[in-house]
């Protein structure tokens, strides 16, 4: 049923070995920081500044789980609220800032089952972070925080005419 290519969303820096993360520390190891330098510098040889600058930005995020294990997200603000409906998106294209956050909420009156399903993100983008877990109807809200800068196009996979695009600068 997920018939949606991986292209430019995939590509991302190497998760550097030698850190045993115990997911209890204050602080990274001396181990952790080497590793985190080394990442730091690998992200140096990406060809665009985008990419460079998504790259740092995952490296930072992953090294920040480590030290802060159980600190849960601040809650997002959305600066963007999408209707999901049968069977479209409205709006449709949405123009937001790194670090703004998107709300899809599923119509009332819908009959139909929808989900998001992201199709092409730029690199460094994990599809799995935003894809809902399930294709409800009504009764839910759906939201992403986009911090790496480029062009989203997401579906709803059981609706293959039913797509959106967000542009994040
Ligand atoms: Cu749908």
């Amino acid at each position: 049923m997920f018939m949606a290519t991986a292209a430019g969303v995939s590509a991302g820096a190497k998760a550097p070995d030698g850190h045993s993360s115990a997911g209890t520390s204050a602080a990274l190891t001396g181990k952790q920081k080497l590793a985190k330098k080394k990442a730091l510098k690998n992200c140096e040889r990406k060809n665009t500044r985008s990419s460079r600058h998504a790259c740092r930005k995952n490296v930072k995020k992953r090294f920040d789980r480590i030290t802060k294990p159980s600190k849960p997200a601040p809650p997002a603000v959305p600066v963007a609220t999408i209707d999901v409906r049968d069977d479209y998106f409205t709006p449709n294209v949405v123009d937001i800032r790194s670090g703004d956050s998107i709300l899809w909420v599923w119509d009332e009156l819908n009959h139909d089952p929808h989900n998001v399903t992201l199709v092409t993100g730029p690199p460094g983008v994990d599809r799995n972070d935003f894809q809902t877990a399930s294709s409800p109807a009504v009764g839910v809200t759906f939201t992403r925080k986009f911090t790496i800068p480029g062009t989203y196009t997401f579906r709803c996979s059981l609706h293959a005419f039913m797509g959106m695009t967000v542009t994040v600068s």
